[in-house]
């Protein structure tokens, strides 16, 4: 008898050739019948005989079963025709190919087998059939009718006609890019997950940035949280660590996720507004809902507003389990941080770039990778025991609180890097699928409630989003691991499942596929009772409630506030200031400023001020003695913490031209910027070629008009009295140079360019104007130093228009 995983062959063996084989009437002296299904049934007897019952019946029972299941009964067949689905398997044909591969499931292999080019091709129908003319329907005479005959346009615009599939419920605008996951070290003292099982190991991953209300038309720079979806195509199977650029959100409880979203979208009676939480639906909800506080500190904070997809953080956002070789678990919180360091916008110029280029993170990121510029983020993760977590002031399972990175250290796993842009769009990440619930052995789910509802859901509503229950079949989906299960059919299947089985325990396919125990993802055996404390309530009763700590909503609002630079303070308020002032109703946004007093005095008072509003009285607390938290400020949630290690590398740098332009200086700057790793363009009052005052060519590949200067990260005013009169002369010009000024972008002006900046009314030398470099052109070497230091710096927020008070 076969036992766990232990394969038998059995006695008898069949024959392998073109044609089934044919039955004699005298075999082993007994006159047979010679139908075909009687001799194949014999021919698996053996097979199925080594398995006279289901010997890990027993073993399904009671708790070693739980942690440490038995691998499933197999044998192995005398030949691989007993389990096959057809005697004939072996006839191959252009079409068909041969026989399967023992254990083998090709529509799971790296993406090469679905990727097409047409070169040199001609154009065919769907059919394969080549298209003769693609220029003219069939007609009855050439202005006659045209023909119900004609296959070839129908097939065309029925294909068109269904080109489209419902979008994301949220997070429908997206961008993505495929990279790797490379391992510090050896993890195994913590998990078993495969990523992390030896120093230098290399796991191929997709990762999805996202906005979360707009629809998948809306621009890129509104203010919302950011989605950061990652997919791990580990030897394991897929691991989706699917996370936010904020590490909490809005609300504790799946419950409340159906209520968040639709506050937050467009609303339902007019569809507006589109991408945007400044309306009353939102800050109704939220203000009735006090602990969304922490995360609209986040949203309304320079998070809401990330300069780019690189330059943000990464947040798994719930606590999650690792699991050790050894069934050991600990607690964990995901992180990832951007080697380009994090950066925003300002608001004003989110709101002006969304209308001069709606795609302005898509192709950032898409232009980084193909210029070479890898985007780079390291994985830490924050390791805590149960003990330590049921000691902390909040509760790790509330996914409205994080935990401070002084109180739990963040350790090193790996760096990611993502190097090449997907082929075709709607095929990878249109149709590219996550789900919080792909995990693999090593990592397990926390109790959060958010969480659990999460679980759910992905799979769910990809169903209807790609249109059945074969997803994971599309190949941007598929994991590099094999698929080997007994669920068949649905919507557009691809895998050609072979042999008759499709159940387990089976024994007509030797018991495969078996379950492979514990070297497969088996559940941490977590108990029931934790965390439940009140008396009244026995530990596993079935409750709809909440756990005492999530009742504190406030303490790490505040925790936020106090982290922040004046600056940031600052734009928090101007922030709830513009979305509460979009509020048509004056009581939600009283509502929403009794919260925030709550949050710090300050804080509300300037809010209230920006309202023309009195203060009004805190709003009543559900916690009035909150446990004293652990700790007050955490530098580390300041955005000004991550600086980056990239200098200016990638950074957009304009350059205005005009005729006259002196050209040594631009090209003594332009070779500066390029050797430190910066864009330079050169933008014009139009497009095209451009002369020099030395009869030079310079060619502009921007205008003022379709670039406008929130598209860029520095300008550079160039030297020669012709250009600059000329420039002076041109409306844009001002508003180029005062915006750049206004957003606190650093800027050269050399020579005559300085004029401009006296034109645009930039007052120089003084304390503000930091950032603002002058220098004559024949220091224009000398000088890009220093310009490329203040490139580098971001920003200059004393020159923050609001911040400066004007
Ligand atoms: Fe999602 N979320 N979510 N979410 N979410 C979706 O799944 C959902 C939550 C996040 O690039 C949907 O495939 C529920 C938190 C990202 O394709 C949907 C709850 C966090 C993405 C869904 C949450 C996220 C999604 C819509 C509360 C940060 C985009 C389409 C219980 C940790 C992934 C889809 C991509 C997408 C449900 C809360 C992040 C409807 C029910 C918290 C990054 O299934």
């Amino acid at each position: 008898m076969a036992t766990n995983n232990k394969p038998v062959a059995p006695s008898q063996l069949s024959s392998k050739s073109d044609k089934p084989a044919k039955a004699k009437p005298g075999d082993n002296g007994v006159l047979k019948t010679n139908y075909v299904a009687t001799r194949q049934a014999e021919a698996c007897n053996a097979l199925v005989a080594t398995i006279p019952h289901n010997s890990n019946k027993p073993l399904e029972h009671g708790a070693d079963n739980a942690v440490t299941p038995p691998s499933g009964v197999t044998a192995e067949p005398a030949s691989p025709e007993l389990t096959a689905s057809t005697h004939t398997e072996q006839n191959a044909s252009a079409k068909t190919g041969g026989a399967a591969q023992p254990g083998a499931n090709p529509t799971v292999a790296p993406l090469d087998r679905v990727r097409v080019d047409a070169s040199a091709q001609p154009l065919t129908t769907n059919q394969g059939v080549a298209v003769g003319d693609n220029q003219n329907s069939l007609k009855a005479g050439l202005r006659g009718p045209s023909l119900l005959e004609d296959f070839i346009l129908r097939e065309k615009i029925t294909h068109f006609d269904h080109e489209r599939i419902p979008e994301r419920v949220v997070h429908a605008r997206g961008s993505a890019a495929h990279g790797y996951f490379e391992a510090y070290d050896a993890q195994s003292k913590y998990t078993r997950a495969a990523p992390f099982s030896e120093k230098g190991k290399i796991t191929p991953v997709f990762v999805r940035f996202s906005t979360v209300a707009g629809e998948r038309g809306s621009k890129d720079t509104a203010r919302d949280a950011r989605g950061f979806a990652v997919k791990f195509y580990t030897d394991e199977g897929n691991w989706d660590l699917v996370g936010n650029n904020i590490p909490v959100f809005f609300i504790q409880d799946a419950m409340k996720f159906p209520d968040l979203v639709h506050a937050v979208k467009p609303e339902p009676h007019h569809g507006m507004p589109q991408a945007a939480s400044a309306h009353d639906t939102f800050w109704d909800f939220v203000s009735l809902m006090p602990e969304s506080t922490h995360m609209l500190m986040w949203v309304m904070s320079d998070r809401g507003i990330p300069r780019s997809y690189r330059m943000m953080q990464g947040f798994g956002v719930h606590t999650f389990r690792l699991v050790n070789e050894q069934g050991q678990s600990v607690f964990c919180k995901f992180h990832w941080k951007p080697l380009q360091g994090t950066h925003s916008l300002v608001w004003d110029e989110a709101v002006k770039i969304s209308g001069a280029d709606p795609d302005f993170h898509r192709r950032d990121l898409w232009e980084a990778i193909e210029s070479g510029e890898f985007p780079q983020w390291e994985l830490g993760l924050q390791i805590f025991s149960e003990a330590q977590a049921e000691g902390f002031s909040f509760d790790v399972l509330d996914s409205t609180k994080l935990i401070p990175e002084e109180l739990v250290p963040l350790i090193p796993f790996g760096r990611m890097v993502l190097n090449r842009n997907p082929d075709n769009f709607f095929a990878e990440t249109e149709q590219v699928a996550f789900c919080t619930a792909h995990v693999i052995p090593g990592i397990d789910f926390s109790n959060d409630p958010l969480l659990a509802g999460r679980l759910h859901s992905y799979v769910d509503t990809q169903i209807s989003r790609l249109g059945g229950p074969n997803f994971h079949e599309i190949p941007i989906n598929t994991p590099v691991a094999q698929v080997q299960n007994n669920q068949r059919d649905g919507m557009h299947r691809q895998a050609i499942n072979r042999g008759r089985v499709a159940y387990e325990p089976n024994s007509l396919a030797g018991g495969c596929p078996f379950q492979a125990g514990t070297k497969g993802f088996v559940s941490f055996p977590d108990a029931v009772s934790e965390g439940n404390t009140r008396q009244n309530l026995v530990s596993d009763d079935k409750v709809r409630g909440k756990p005492e700590k999530f009742a504190e909503h406030y303490a790490q609002a505040t925790l936020f506030f106090a982290s922040q630079t004046p600056v940031e303070q600052q734009h928090i308020a101007e922030a709830f200031r513009f979305e509460l002032s979009k509020v048509e109703v004056p009581a939600i946004r009283e509502r929403m400023l009794s919260s925030l007093v709550n949050v710090s005095q300050e804080l509300a008072e300037k809010v209230a001020a920006g309202l023309g509003m009195p203060l009004p009285e805190a709003m009543p607390k559900t916690v009035t003695e909150p446990q004293t938290p652990e700790v007050r400020v955490s530098p580390a949630l300041s955005l000004m913490a991550l600086p980056g290690e990239c200098g200016i590398r990638s950074r957009q740098i304009a350059v205005l031209v005009e005729n006259g332009v002196h050209h040594a200086s631009l090209v003594a700057m332009y070779t500066a910027l390029t050797d430190a790793g910066a864009v330079v363009h050169f933008v014009g009052p139009r497009v095209g070629i451009f002369t020099g005052a030395g009869g030079e060519k310079i060619a502009a590949n921007k205008s003022m008009e379709n670039a406008p200067s929130v598209l860029f990260d520095a300008l550079v005013l160039p030297d020669g009295s012709d250009a600059v009169q000329a420039l002076a002369d041109n409306i844009d010009t001002m508003a180029f140079v005062k915006d750049i000024f206004r957003h606190g972008k650093a800027l050269l002006a050399l020579g005559a360019g300085q004029e401009l900046l006296d034109m645009a009314g930039i007052e120089l030398l003084t304390d503000q104007n930091t950032g603002v470099l002058l220098s004559e052109s024949a220091d224009a070497a000398a000088i890009t130093a220093d310009f490329i230091k203040a490139v580098a710096a971001h920003r200059h927020p004393a020159r923050d228009s609001e911040t400066i008070g004007k």
